[in-house]
C-alpha cells in the first residue's frame, strides 16, 4: 500500500476538491512567516530598480500591504523594468521554498492519493497583472495543456495583496474539470499581441465556458485556492490602480499513466509545443 502522507485536508474538503475541481483554504499559509518574507525581498528588489536607474521615486518602507511600493512608478517610467522585477521575483529563496513546502508535497499525497508529489518545473512563478493591461492576461483554460507533466496535477494559487473587484480576481468555473480536456487554438485572432500559453484560446470559448458557475474568490495573502489541471479559469480584468500580484506554483503526480507516457515532459515553460506531446488536441 503506498504511503500517501498524513492529511491537512478533511474527507468532505477532498470530497469537495474532487466535486469542483477547486478547493479555497483561509487563513492555509502562515503569513508572517511564509508570505512576509517573500513580500520583504520583492520590496528591496524594487528598490534595487530605482536606485539603480536614479529615479525620483519615494519608497515608503516595508509594510506588508503595500510591498511593491515604488512599483507603479517604475512601470510608468519604463515598462519593461516590470519584467526585470517579473524575472528576479520567482528567484527570491523564501518563495524557492515556499514553492517546495512540504505542505504542498501534502496536499497533493492526499488529494492524489499518490506518494510520489512533484515540483513542476518552470511551472512556479510570481504573476504581476498591471491595470489596463492585457497582454498578459490569461484567456480561459486548462492548465494541462500548458503545462502538462500529468493530467492530475494542481495548482496552487496564492495572492500576495488582499484582493478586490476591481483588481480582478482569478475567474474560475466550478467544476468544469469533469469535462475532460479542452481542444484549443493556439493562437488568439482577437489578441493578436500575444503569444505562447498567453494565445491559447479554447475552442466554442463561449459556449462552453457559459455551461459553468463562475466565481472569483476575493482572497487574501495567506489564503490558497487549490485547482485541478483540468479546471477552467482566467485572468480577471484589472481596472485598479494598483498591480495584482499573486503566486502560483504546480505539481504533478510521478505515478499518473499519462504523465508516464509523455515521460512527464513539460509544455511551453519547456521548450515544448502542444502539436509535438498531444496533437489532438490543437483545432488550428
Ligand atoms: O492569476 C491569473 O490571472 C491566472 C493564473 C492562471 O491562469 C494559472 O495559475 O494557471
Amino acid at each position: 500500500m503506498a504511503e500517501t502522507g498524513a492529511g491537512l485536508l478533511t474527507a468532505e474538503q477532498v470530497a469537495q476538491f474532487h466535486r469542483d475541481g477547486l478547493l479555497v483554504l483561509r487563513g492555509f499559509y502562515d503569513v508572517a512567516g511564509e508570505v512576509e518574507p517573500i513580500q520583504r525581498d520583492i520590496h528591496k528588489i524594487i528598490g534595487i530598480l530605482i536606485s539603480q536607474h536614479g529615479l525620483p521615486i519615494r519608497q515608503t518602507p516595508f509594510s506588508p500591504p503595500t510591498f511593491d511600493s515604488g512599483y507603479q512608478e517604475l512601470i510608468a517610467h519604463d515598462r519593461r523594468l516590470g519584467g526585470v522585477v517579473y524575472d528576479a521575483v520567482k528567484q527570491i529563496p523564501a518563495f524557492i521554498r515556499f514553492v517546495a513546502s512540504e505542505k504542498h508535497d501534502r496536499l497533493t499525497q492526499q488529494i492524489r492519493g499518490t506518494d510520489l508529489p512533484a515540483v513542476a518545473a518552470g511551472g512556479y512563478g510570481i504573476r504581476i497583472d498591471n491595470p489596463h493591461e492585457d497582454k498578459f492576461r490569461a484567456n480561459w483554460h486548462q492548465d494541462y495543456p500548458s503545462q502538462f507533466r500529468s493530467l492530475d496535477g494542481l495548482v496552487f494559487w496564492s495572492p500576495l495583496l488582499k484582493l478586490t473587484e476591481e483588481l480582478g480576481p482569478l475567474q474560475i468555473a466550478v467544476a468544469s474539470h469533469k469535462d475532460g480536456i479542452a481542444p484549443l487554438h493556439t493562437r488568439d485572432p482577437q489578441n493578436a499581441e500575444k503569444t505562447g500559453a498567453y494565445a491559447l484560446r479554447l475552442q466554442n470559448e463561449a459556449e462552453r465556458i457559459a455551461r459553468y458557475q463562475h466565481i472569483s474568490p476575493l482572497l487574501a495573502p495567506g489564503d490558497l485556492a487549490i485547482l485541478d489541471f483540468l479546471n477552467l479559469h482566467a485572468s480577471g480584468q484589472n481596472r485598479g490602480s494598483r498591480s495584482r500580484w499573486s503566486m502560483q506554483i504546480r505539481y504533478f503526480n510521478f505515478r499518473e499513466p499519462t504523465g508516464q507516457r509523455i515521460e512527464w515532459a513539460g509544455s511551453f515553460a519547456a521548450g515544448k509545443s502542444i502539436k509535438e506531446i498531444h496533437p489532438e488536441l490543437v483545432v488550428d
